[in-house]
């Protein structure tokens, strides 16, 4: 038989696909777009391992099915090239950050390609070439020169703005800007000198720059995010991350707050992104209260979601941080209060705020009046209430809140309990410990909905609170003191930050003699020499990550277009992604930043959707599947698996590339660590056996599973096959290579269908029935499987078609050809030999996908399971359109049935048409 030599096969037409441009795709057709996108990877270092192809095998599947079904399909690839491992590389080793860039997607793109995707390559893209970020610099200028109109519901230009500042002041204005902006009269605008206007308009621009409380990573010498903070370290690295206030460019996304929750309702996207963005966003509905302070003129405002428990309040808590801490604090209590407040400070909102069971706080020495009842009630403060949320004070209620009950325990502070059980399920106060059940007066008997609806009419009527509703998003930071990102487009004249025009852009990231800070703590770009526009300086730092990555779905679509972002045809013809998959890690990252943007750019008019991505699903992880040694301690000796609880050892991690279904390569092992040439091995059966476990997929563990070598031993195709028999899509599973010859087996048992001995032969006779079945049952099988992204069953199902064709002989190009349309979107390089040696001309990536035919799985008879008194006794075969009739005088005939029915005459015959047969005697 011709060997299946999946090396020169895939060599072959990888490049008949290159020469041939067999995946560019054009701006327009008369088939329907498909527009399917995988999350563009950052090119690290390291280069692809198994994981990452999971997710692009599967996209792949996809985006091959639906061109065989006459689909326009876009599926492009491009790399997000802004991003600190380049930039860390650079400090180290003074080369420039594009050099390793460039290495990294040269290594990168050749091992996509090898993986044979459809990608259409003349559409890549990178994040770090000026000819994108020119756009990215574009779309920040737009954001700049824009507000929000609370009233229009969208973004608007500045100058409507700035029109209605001029006539009639701002007091009607429902704008989102900032909490401190001031009600100003048409007269007082227009009395402001040109500077005042400008810092008065950041306080509504949709971009603006403003005194924020960052997390700042010395080490890293940059800001964070909150989501790339863990538990008080920088994700990247696990550098300190302290709180710090500076002057940054923030994107005002609060703006969108309500309409991020809404577009969540119109998209397919997993369930647990969506939940993480609603809560992210957390919007939550309650009031603000005053409380009056005894013997000052001072209120201290609360918000609360649950005014139903103010009778439950015992004392009031400020956040550390509040204005109103230096004016209540006392004499008495002022050194505390100010040494507690410095060392507030210093940590971060996620450890203060999981660090419920060990409350602290200091007491100001003052108090304040219930609204309702006039008691008396101590105010302290306490680092658990965060001073950016909500009004930066609570009422405490230790019954209802389990920090405020902690901290009244620790503080021997009161635990009035409320004349409502319910309210007093979420913390442990317990009535039989805690003592009497206090009276809630207007609110006794009504339910906790009722009430809150009770006690805010109650607090508005009394003019001491409105209605108030809050968000826990916070306005994302858009800057970063580094190098290697993409330069803001601004520039400052007297402090004044100023757009750089239109025809200056891209503004190119300039050359540094070093990519660290400056001496005086600027930014890298305060090296660059003449970093200015016509004498201004130009802004020193540079975008964030998630700047490129917000729109580049848009960029695909019309990638060269040196005069517009995209052209208004390229997006009308494709308009969104169809279909996009990646990982969950950036449920409140990336993808609620790139929802923000293009709510942006919908408002501004330039698009037509206002949610990118129809359909999302996230990927599951592989994890690397490590394997241990074990040394007996003390000993150069290794023990194998099964041996080693007879000895102290101590195990040891294995490169899991010399080891073939847990059994090791001893000679490998001895060559590959030094101190292991002159080891002793204690055997099982002449092997050893390595222990397993599965952890994370890390260099440091030895169990990293590079494709380069599978594709090398076994070709592409079986390791796209195989990656996706591994199990469900959207799972997280191991890898292990223990099944992988089974898949490779399976594709050279498809291919000996082709071929009698040497030679490639099929047969143009007519497929039998029992042929059509089989292939029919795969058609439809697949489909739906794909259409559900169900890919490892549909592995499955060519293993059990090609078996069964197998033992059915069957060469038949009537039943072979379309087997191999189906199979391309899987394994597309066997697949375009098998239809070039059939004689096809062209590509089978254009081939018709096979038609369904019901007809040909219908069965010509039915098996029935005929019973006689509930137990079954033979099997007969009836036409399958045999009736009621004709089937009990079958079975009653049959001569098995009659032996048991021994010459009895039956009392009862039930036939169940297509089913069974039940005879009683
Ligand atoms: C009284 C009360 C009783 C509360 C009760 C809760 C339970 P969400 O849903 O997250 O919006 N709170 C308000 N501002 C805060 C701040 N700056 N830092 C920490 N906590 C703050 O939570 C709102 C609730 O969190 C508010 O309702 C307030 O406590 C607290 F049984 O008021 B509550």
């Amino acid at each position: 038989m011709a060997e299946y030599s999946f090396q020169e096969i895939e060599r072959k037409w990888q490049q008949y696909w290159k020469d041939e441009k067999v995946y560019e795709v054009s701006n327009g057709s008369d088939k329907p777009k498909y527009y399917i996108m995988d999350m563009f990877p950052y090119p690290s270092g390291a280069g692809l391992h198994v994981g990452h192809p999971l997710g692009y095998i599967a996209s792949d599947i996809v985006a091959r099915f639906k061109r065989l079904n006459g689909y326009n399909v876009l599926h492009p690839m491009g790399f997000d090239s802004f991003g600190l491992p380049a930039e860390q590389y650079a400090i180290q080793t003074g080369q420039h950050p594009s050099i390793t860039t460039d290495e990294n997607i040269a290594r990168y793109k050749e091992q996509l390609q090898a993986l044979g995707f459809s990608y259409d390559w003349s559409r890549e893209l990178r994040t770090s070439d000026p000819k994108f970020y020119k756009w990215t610099q574009w779309i920040f200028k737009l954001i700049y020169n824009s507000w929000y109109n609370t009233e229009s519901d969208k973004a608007e230009h500045i100058d409507t703005l700035v029109a209605a500042l001029a006539t009639d002041g701002n007091a009607d204005i429902k704008a989102a800007c900032d909490e401190d902006t001031p009600t100003i009269t048409a007269d007082d605008w227009n009395g402001f000198s040109e500077k005042d206007k400008q810092l008065f308009l950041l306080k509504y621009r949709l971009t603006y720059q403003a005194e924020t409380t960052v997390n700042w990573c010395p080490a890293l010498g940059t800001v964070l995010s909150n989501d790339e903070v863990k538990d008080g370290f920088s994700e990247r690295g696990g550098h300190p991350v302290v709180r710090k206030k500076m002057p940054q460019w923030s994107m005002r996304i609060t703006a969108y707050s309500d309409r991020l929750l809404q577009g969540l309702e119109k998209i397919d996207w997993p369930e647990p992104i969506k939940e993480m963005q609603r809560n992210w966003i957390g919007k939550s509905y309650g009031a603000e209260i005053d409380f009056s302070v005894v013997n000052s003129s001072h209120k201290i405002r609360v918000f609360t979601t649950r005014i139903d428990t103010i009778f439950g309040v015992s004392f009031m808590v400020l956040a550390p941080e509040s204005e109103l801490v230096v004016e209540l604090t006392t004499e008495e209590q002022k050194t505390e209060i100010e040494e507690y407040v410095v060392a507030a400070k210093n940590r971060s909102e996620r450890e203060r705020m999981s660090d419920a069971k060990n409350v602290t706080g200091v007491f100001t020495g003052r108090y304040a009046e219930h609204p309702f009842s006039g008691e008396k009630i101590p105010v302290y403060i306490a680092d658990y209430v965060l001073a950016g949320y909500g009004t930066g004070a609570v009422m405490a209620v230790p019954s209802g809140d389990q920090r405020d009950f902690d901290f009244a325990k620790k503080f021997n502070l009161p635990i009035p309990l409320i004349n409502d059980a319910q309210k007093l399920t979420k913390t442990e106060a317990d009535p039989t410990k805690e003592g009497k059940i206090i009276n809630s007066d207007f609110l006794d008997g009504l339910s906790p909905t009722e009430a809150m609806e009770r006690g805010i009419e109650e607090v508005e009527k009394r003019g001491i609170g409105v209605r108030k509703v809050n968000y826990k998003l916070r306005d994302a930071i858009f800057g970063r003191q580094r190098y290697w990102g993409e330069p803001i487009p601004v520039y400052y004249e007297e402090g004044i930050p100023k757009l750089v025009p239109d025809e200056k852009l891209p503004l190119v990231l300039p050359e540094v003699d070093e990519y660290l800070p400056t001496e005086d703590g600027d930014p890298p770009l305060g090296r660059a020499k003449d970093w200015n526009y016509k004498g201004h300086p130009y802004e020193l730092s540079t975008m964030p990550g998630w700047a490129g990555s917000s729109w580049y779905f848009f960029r695909y679509m019309d990638p060269d277009n040196e005069s517009e972002f995209c052209s208004q045809e390229a997006l009308k013809y494709w308009k969104d992604v169809d279909f996009y998959l990646g990982g969950s890690e950036h449920a409140t990252g990336h993808l609620l930043y790139s929802r923000f943007w293009v709510k942006f750019l919908y408002d501004m008019g330039i698009i037509e959707v206002d949610e990118y991505a129809q359909k999302l699903v996230n990927q599951g992880m592989i994890q690397g599947r490590s394997n241990f040694v074990y040394r007996i301690d003390g000993e150069n000796t290794y023990v194998s698996k099964g041996l080693k609880d007879q000895h102290k050892t101590t195990a040891i991690h294995v490169d899991v590339n010399i080891v073939k279904d847990d059994v090791l390569d001893v000679e490998a092992f001895k060559q590959s660590r030094a101190d292991a040439k002159d080891a002793e091995f204690i055997l099982e059966d002449g092997k050893y056996h390595c222990g397993w476990e599965v952890e994370k997929m890390s260099k440091s563990k030895y169990n990293v599973v590079n494709p380069d070598d599978l594709v090398q031993k076994y070709g592409a195709d079986t390791l796209r096959m195989y990656e996706m028999f591994l199990g469900p899509i959207e799972q997280s599973k191991p890898w292990n290579t223990n099944g992988i010859e089974g898949v490779y087996k399976f594709l050279r048992k498809f291919w000996s269908l082709f071929h009698q001995g040497e030679a490639f032969q099929v047969s143009d006779e007519e497929p039998t029935k029992e042929e059509l079945k089989v292939l029919h049952g795969t058609i439809k099988k697949v489909a739906e499987d794909v259409e559900r992204l169900s890919l490892n069953t549909s592995v499955s199902t060519f293993m059990i078609a090609v078996n069964e064709l197998s033992s059915l002989k069957c060469n038949k190009r009537a039943i072979l050809e379309p087997m191999t349309i189906i199979l391309s979107p899987f394994a597309p390089h066997i697949a375009e030999e098998l239809w070039h040696l059939l004689g096809n001309e062209g590509t089978v990536v254009d081939a018709p996908y096979p038609e369904f035919q019901e007809k040909y799985l219908v069965e010509d008879s039915i098996e029935y399971p005929v019973s006689v008194n509930g137990k079954m006794r033979a099997k007969i075969s009836f036409a399958a359109d045999a009736s009621k009739e004709e089937v009990e005088a079958g079975a009653l005939a049959n001569e098995t049935i009659q032996k048991w029915l021994d010459g009895k005459d039956p009392k009862k015959v039930i036939v169940v048409p297509k089913k069974i047969v039940n005879i009683v005697v």
